[in-house]
């Protein structure tokens, strides 16, 4: 029986060692180097190619490498049968926190203002009002989400935060659903975009929602590309709908060198990094699993297909 990593361009080497630390005896390996497919039983995976997972005829279950899970569920050649995970894990959570902390620190005290003087050896001051002026908005309070909200209330945003089901939450305002949507909107200034990638949420980041939004208004973007319409942003950057944009991910990853983000000052742009999946903290849940998966048990952290999350 054995295990496989599949995640293309990746190097996998910390991963395969943290799990047989945990477990000398597992049979690990990593595509495309499988003896024998036959004997796979559980794959991890991200960005996988296309059409490979209908070809471990006993594969019981997948796990994602990472938190979101939109990458199995678009895969056609992922059988029906195949129950899937994900990773959720307190680095995932602390790694997020600081990084939208940080990326709304820099909107709000002009630090992004303030590189870009530097450059050009400028000395200008711009007024800044403090944390508790500012509305942020979390789209999403699952894993992420929730202590996301629950930082930025501690450090004295006024937050608000939208999701399926309502949240309660410290100091953070719970909208839920569709019908309270413009009303999270109407209150928010900064929006903060970590909803999964669904047939739902899919261009959820438009021109509609923008408009929406309290001014100056301001999107980052941690979750995935596929939910913004790029046109609608750089539109409403330039009938300044919106003020900034901060985006981490992009629906097509490498950002081609061509693409109208990479010249505008008001897009901030980091490469998918805003939380990465240690291997460490997190191969004992994929052993876990992958015992859980071989005894027929149900799976830590299982996505239910329905929900598509
Ligand atoms: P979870 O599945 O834990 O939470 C999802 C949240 O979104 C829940 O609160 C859920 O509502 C809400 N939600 C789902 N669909 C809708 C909808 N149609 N309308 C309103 N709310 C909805 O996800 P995580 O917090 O673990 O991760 C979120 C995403 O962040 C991942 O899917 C991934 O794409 C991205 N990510 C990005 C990283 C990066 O480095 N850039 C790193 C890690 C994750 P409810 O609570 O009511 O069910
Ligand atoms: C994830 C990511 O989903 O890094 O974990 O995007």
């Amino acid at each position: 029986m054995s295990l496989v990593f599949i995640a293309p361009n990746r190097d996998l080497s910390a991963w395969k060692r943290a799990l047989e630390q945990i477990d000398p005896n597992l049979e690990i390996e990593i595509w495309p180097d499988i003896e024998n497919k036959n004997r796979v039983h559980f794959c991890v995976c991200w960005n996988q190619p296309k059409h490979l997972l209908d070809s471990f005829p006993n594969l019981k279950a997948v796990s994602s490498l990472g938190a979101g899970i939109d990458h199995l569920l678009t895969d056609d050649s992922l059988p029906d049968s195949v129950d899937i995970c994900r990773v959720v894990s307190p680095s995932l959570v602390q790694q997020m926190k600081e990084y939208i902390l940080g990326a709304i620190l820099n909107i709000q005290r002009n630090f992004i203002r303030y590189f870009q003087q530097k450059n050009k050896k400028i000395w200008q001051t711009h007024d800044h009002s403090s944390a508790s002026h500012w509305n942020v908005g979390i789209m999403g309070l699952g894993e992420l989400g929730r202590p996301v909200a629950e930082q930025l209330a501690q450090v004295g945003y006024q937050v608000s935060g939208w999701s399926r089901s309502k949240k309660a939450l410290t100091n953070v305002r719970s909208y839920a659903g569709s019908d309270e949507l413009d009303s999270f909107l109407n209150n928010t200034q900064i929006l903060v975009c970590l909803l999964p990638l669904t047939t739902e949420t899919e261009g959820i980041l438009a021109l509609d929602i923008f408009k929406k939004l309290k001014h100056p208004a301001w999107v980052i973007n941690v979750a995935r590309g596929e939910h913004l319409v790029n046109e609608d942003l750089i539109y409403a950057l330039d009938s300044s709908i919106l003020q900034g944009a901060w985006l981490d991910v992009f629906s097509k990853e490498p950002l081609p060198n061509q693409h109208p983000f990479w010249n505008r000052d008001n897009i901030m742009i980091t490469p998918h990094i805003a939380s990465v999946t240690e291997p460490d903290e997190v191969a004992q849940q994929i052993v876990d699993n992958y015992k859980r998966a071989l005894s027929g048990m149900p799976l830590n952290y299982a996505v239910d297909r329905e929900k598509e999350y």
